[in-house]
């Protein structure tokens, strides 16, 4: 039998009374074991009212499946308020993180091309290595200086610069120069900048964008002021490549970066390039950069997992006789590491898809244009769908029957991460780099927790330390 949408369980009749203890027992910060609890204590389901905002929760993947596969050809994700009021506010123009319908469509299919395409992520690889290889260099400079043969830090904006400098050089073609001593400020602005955006989003998460500019709290002027230095920078390196472009017109047939392909095709409006090229470098600094530092972190706390990577990472680079594309191909347990360190960590806390019709859920009805979440984080943790969910154990993504609707790090089906191949080059080239030259270590014994800051990022420093091999 099926039930009505009424009978879901959860206290989703008292919307603001929520938003009160949610509030009160610190929620801002901890959305994710939030999650864990309310599945443990009404099952695989749930409903929920959040300020203004009612969802419904699921962790299966079953029925995450059931969801993606209905979502159309215009799938919808939540739109995080702070983000729209913004650009609203400064009328500034959306890209795809925040259009819909056909605009999103058509802006999606002609990024798809120059991002995401398996004929661009080949130009991409070389890019990245550079960066990769240059990340290496900057580590054993500090070992030196140190006179140990060691070097102990936290390294969350060394990878942060990493991170930018990557994008930057798909992005744009050119380098930034943040892996050297003396770094440009407006980059270093830029990067405090969408760290700081992060983090004064998720306060104002269940406000909707019309109420919040009307607010003028401290939360929303540092939120503006924090999208004002991201769109200014970002503006400023895209009007130095197009200056470029238009100076030396002589067709090189070298690939040049996703900017400036862009242009040459004139496929959008310089406006939705513009905006378009603005998320991505944003979106491009603490996603890649975290999980980084998570995964060097799993990998420091199980030295056998670090062993066997750096194993197959030898063995690849023999067989593959310095050709990248070639190596990338035989790092499978790389990869299986990389997915795990999002099962563990993922970045976003839920996938969320709008129901475009109405389904069924575990047996209730769900209506059409109901936000639905998948919640990824409680998922990854569930003895249920991965056994034993505390080990770090990347083989398993190798061995395990069913990997069905699990690995959703980066979200799922059309709308997914525009990024991801990016990120996911990025990721690997920055690891075989890193497990080639050094042993990663930690602190036995330090555990470090998760907080919720919009993206999920680690509760305190993560000291690691980085020997020479
Ligand atoms: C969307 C995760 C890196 C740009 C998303 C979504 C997730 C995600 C979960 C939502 C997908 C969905 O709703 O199905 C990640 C993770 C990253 C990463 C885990 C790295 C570890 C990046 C990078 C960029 C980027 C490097 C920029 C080049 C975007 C954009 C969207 C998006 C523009 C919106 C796409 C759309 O709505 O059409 N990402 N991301 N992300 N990401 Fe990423
Ligand atoms: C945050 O309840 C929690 O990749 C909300 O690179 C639901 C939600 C909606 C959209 C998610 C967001 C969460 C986390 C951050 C994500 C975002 C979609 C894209 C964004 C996952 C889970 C991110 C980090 C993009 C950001 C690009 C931006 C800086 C221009």
């Amino acid at each position: 039998v099926v039930r009505p949408f009424r009978e879901l369980p959860g206290n989703w009749r008292t919307g603001w009374l929520n938003l009160f203890h949610f509030w009160q027992e610190g929620g801002f910060h901890n959305v994710h074991n939030i999650m864990i609890h309310k599945f443990q204590k009404f099952g695989p389901i749930y409903r929920e009212k959040l300020g203004f905002y009612q969802s419904v929760n699921i962790i299966n993947p079953e029925d995450a499946a059931t969801l993606f596969k209905l979502e159309g050809n215009y799938p919808e994700r939540f739109m995080v308020p702070p983000w729209v009021a913004y650009r609203d506010f400064r009328n500034k123009p959306y890209g795809v993180l925040l259009k819909k319908g056909e605009a999103w469509r058509s802006d999606r299919l002609v990024l798809n091309k120059e991002v995401l395409s398996l004929k661009v992520i080949d130009c991409f690889v070389p890019l990245l290595n550079e960066v990769g290889e240059d990340f290496v260099k900057r580590v054993r400079v500090q070992i030196e200086k140190s006179g140990r043969g060691r070097w102990t830090a936290d390294l969350t904006n060394e990878l942060f610069r990493f991170a930018l400098e990557s994008v930057c050089n798909v992005l744009y073609g050119a380098r930034l120069g943040l892996l050297q001593d003396f770094i440009d400020p407006e980059a270093q602005k830029f990067i405090n900048a969408v760290t700081m955006m992060f983090h004064t989003t998720s306060p104002m998460l269940y406000i909707p964008p019309s109420m919040l500019c009307r607010i003028n709290s401290k939360t929303w002027r540092d939120h503006v002021q924090a999208w004002d230095v991201i769109f200014r920078h970002a503006d400023k390196c895209i009007q130095n490549i197009y200056r470029q472009l238009r100076l030396d017109r002589e067709n090189t047939k070298e690939y040049t970066g996703i900017l400036s392909s862009l242009l040459v095709q004139d496929k959008l409006p310089i406006d939705d390039i513009k905006s378009n090229v603005t998320e991505m470098m944003a979106g491009g600094v603490d996603t890649t950069s975290i999980t980084l530092q998570w995964a060097m972190f799993e990998l420091a706390r199980t030295p056998v997992v670090q062993e066997q990577l750096r194993a197959e990472i030898f063995a690849a680079r023999q067989a593959a006789q310095g050709d990248m594309l070639k190596m990338l191909k035989a790092v499978r347990l790389l990869k299986a590491a990389i997915k795990e360190t999002l099962r563990l960590h993922p970045v976003a806390v839920t996938i969320q898809r709008y129901t475009t019709q109405e389904i069924i859920l575990q047996d209730y009805f769900i209506p059409a244009k109901t936000l639905v979440q998948v919640g990824i984080y409680a998922m990854g943790r569930d003895p249920k769908f991965f056994t034993k969910p505390e080990l770090f154990d990347p083989a398993r993504w190798l061995k395990m029957d069913s990997t069905y609707f699990r690995a959703l790090g980066f979200g799922f089906g059309p709308r997914q991460c525009l990024g991801r191949r990016i990120a996911e080059l990025e990721m690997q080239l920055f690891l075989i780099h890193m497990l080639e030259n050094f042993k990663i270590e930690t602190k036995r014994g330090v555990d470090v927790g998760t907080q919720f800051d919009l993206i999920l990022i680690p509760d305190k420093p993560i000291y690691l330390t980085l020997r020479a091999l």
